[in-house]
């Protein structure tokens, strides 16, 4: 097995990939329009019919779809497929009342599985690696897909699931795990437990991670690298999409090439739906040409990102997505103002080196917002004088105000407080949506 899962296709030249697309795009209008009424009815009100799709460059004729779409059409009213010839269900959580049920015939699990592969191997994977997956398996994506992945590699495959960390580093100790699979966060927490458990990164067998399905940042991946000993590689995608494996990072650690035989990405104006130029920031929009179950036309993802087709040195030619820089639809908006939680991150790495845990915490008195910020102490800010702590909360609290035109309140709260996650990680408390 050389560098690359599927050569061909990962380094194919983009004017063969565009012809690749819209034969698949082509296809893949009509296996819709006949199959699915809720699609025929959204192409009929924009006026489109098969017809009118040529190829790629007809792509912004289709109506968008979104997640009000999936809700309405909840749970068989997308399906495009047979039910008896579906053979498995994913869904999110629906904590914020959002559940989507995607369905795979085996056709797509085994194309789900394939990028999920191109990821492992991207990340140094081959038979002889044992793969250790520690994202929660179940109805959640992360588990199924990097297990399918990993089967497919050839690698050892450890299903272990998330939580019981003294447990997984044991079975990485005894085991030898060289690729670690789960969230960033969780990842982060089992280091922070590797250290505490006296265990130097040598010791352990790790040589790459790779982590998704959140927000992280570079800084988060560095401090992850240094406590597990390894190189840590991005994985995007979502329910919606199939799961994990949309797009994956290289070794260049540069943004994530996208799985473009399979998604058709774009990059739209969220407020107008105009599509947008390469380079430009906008939210991330796919469309899924080889999904026979459950596919998604031009799905809006909510996630706003750039994409680039700038060389990569590690050959590929699929495009990059950077990381997802928030989402349109996790902002938050407090007394006002547009808040994103990636705007608080980038404020306490300023003052931190150590990737911050950190809550927000959103109420609403007597008609007004309060927001709050509680920031964990760790070591590059612990301090014994009340005078610095008390500085570095006024600190925080002014760059905080520079950076939103709002004042928050910062709460310094002792190492360990805040709850660690074996999913992805509990950064906003908004209370004002319980009520
Ligand atoms: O999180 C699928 C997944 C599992 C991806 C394991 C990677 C690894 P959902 O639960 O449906 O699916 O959540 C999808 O999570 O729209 C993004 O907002 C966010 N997300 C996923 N990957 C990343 C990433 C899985 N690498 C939503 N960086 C997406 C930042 C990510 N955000």
């Amino acid at each position: 097995m050389g560098k690359y899962w599927n050569e061909e296709i990962e380094c194919m030249a983009h004017e063969d990939m565009k012809k690749l697309q819209s034969e698949r795009l082509v296809k893949q209008v009509k296996h819709v329009w006949d199959n699915v009424p809720y699609y025929k009815k959204l192409m009929e009100e924009k006026g489109v019919t098969p017809d009118d799709i040529h190829g790629i460059e007809d792509l912004h004729k289709l109506p968008f779809l979104s997640k009000a779409d999936l809700r309405e059409a909840y749970p068989y009213g997308l399906l495009a497929k047979p039910l008896s010839e579906c053979v498995r269900i994913h869904s999110t959580s629906g904590t914020t009342g959002k559940r989507v049920v995607a369905f795979y015939t085996q056709h797509d699990i085994d194309l789900w599985e394939n990028c999920c592969a191109r990821a492992i191997v991207a990340a140094g994977g081959t038979k002889d690696d044992v793969c250790h997956v520690a994202y929660g398996y179940g109805l959640f994506t992360g588990g199924a897909g990097l297990n399918g992945g990993s089967h497919k590699v050839g690698c050892l495959t450890l299903p272990m699931s998330s939580g019981n960390t003294e447990r997984q580093i044991q079975f990485m100790q005894d085991l030898g795990s060289t690729i670690l699979c789960c969230t960033p966060s969780y990842a982060a927490y089992i280091g922070e437990t590797v250290k505490e458990m006296g265990i130097k990164p040598e010791e352990l067998t790790l040589k790459a991670g790779i982590f998704g399905a959140e927000p992280w940042t570079e800084e988060m991946r560095h401090e992850i690298e240094k406590l597990l000993g390894i190189k840590a590689y991005d994985i995007y995608g979502l329910t919606e999409t199939s799961g994990p494996g949309v797009a994956f990072e290289c070794e260049a650690q540069s943004g994530m090439h996208i799985n473009e035989d399979n998604f058709i990405a774009e990059i739209i104006d969220p407020d107008t739906g105009e599509v947008l130029p390469e380079g430009s920031k906008g939210e991330l929009v796919f469309t899924s040409i080889t999904k026979e179950a459950f596919p998604l036309l031009r799905y809006r993802t909510r996630d706003i990102c750039i994409l680039t087709r700038e060389k990569c040195s590690c050959g590929r030619t699929l495009v990059k997505m950077c990381k997802p820089m928030g989402r349109s639809d996790d902002m938050l908006i407090i007394k006002g103002v547009n808040v994103f939680p990636s705007q608080i991150e980038s404020v306490l790495l300023k003052i931190s080196k150590a990737s911050p845990n950190y809550q927000i915490v959103v109420d609403r008195v007597n008609n007004s917002d309060t927001f709050e910020i509680r920031v964990e102490l760790n070591d590059d800010m612990f301090s014994d004088t009340v005078k610095s702590i008390e500085d570095l909360e006024k600190k925080i609290s002014n760059d905080i105000h520079n950076i939103l035109g709002i004042k928050a309140k910062i709460r310094l709260v002792e190492p360990k407080s805040i709850p660690r996650s074996e999913g992805k990680a509990v950064r906003v408390i908004d209370k004002r949506k319980l009520v």
